[in-house]
């Protein structure tokens, strides 16, 4: 058993970011398992959900001839245009069947405003609108932060290195994670992640 001040942070193992979803990750069903087998060890387990409204502005669909993975800049900085994904309510937006969301203590749920994206299970992308885990953390005494999921690059990334700008004891468990890979954003993120004090298994 974990520590009391460790916690399980699982990012966004959902349908739609497994093999046959709107925004697949290449062998993202892959790590349920594991992760699964984890959770068994900890004392404080969250989950994040990713959990869009139709017409997202983080939707490619939503911008009249852009394409998918285009860029186009946002109040907040620059957005990456994704396919439709994740819409509340949807088969896409439910965890994988096999995922133990009983064991959870905390569903987060985010990128549910319109206008915008939310990446990071601390704080939407314009880095200042928390989603108000950091509170639930640290009012539980939690100081470590174990983190697996989907997608390494993006919501993994951003939650890992928010959780280090927030005094976290951050790790990443790479094998119980995959990632998009485009454009050089693995690598961007695995030095991103180190650069923020981020430890990578
Ligand atoms: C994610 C892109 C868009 C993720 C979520 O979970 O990594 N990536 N929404
Ligand atoms: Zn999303």
């Amino acid at each position: 058993m974990r520590a009391a001040n460790e916690a399980l942070i699982v990012i966004d193992i959902q349908n739609d970011f497994c093999p046959g979803g709107a925004l697949a990750v290449n062998e993202g069903d892959q790590i349920v398992a594991g992760v699964n087998a984890l959770m068994a060890e900890f004392q404080t387990i969250v989950l994040t959900q990713d959990w869009h409204p139709r017409g997202h502005s983080s939707f490619a669909s939503s911008h009249e001839g852009a394409e998918i993975l285009s860029l186009i800049d946002m109040p907040y900085g620059p957005q990456v245009l994704w396919p439709d994904h994740c819409i509340q309510g949807s088969n896409g937006a439910e965890f994988h069947s096999d995922l133990n969301v009983n064991a959870a203590h905390m569903i987060v749920r985010k990128g549910f405003r319109s206008q915008i994206d939310s990446y990071s299970a601390f704080f939407e992308n314009d880095h200042s609108t928390p989603t108000g885990l950091d509170g639930y953390l640290k009012s539980r005494g939690v100081e470590k932060l174990l983190m697996v999921g989907l997608a390494t690059d993006f919501c993994v990334n951003f939650s890992a290195v928010d959780g280090a700008k927030l005094g976290f004891d951050v790790t990443v468990d790479q094998s119980l994670c995959r990632a998009i890979d485009f454009d050089g954003s693995l690598d961007a993120a695995r030095a991103g992640m180190s650069q923020a004090g981020v430890t990578l298994l």
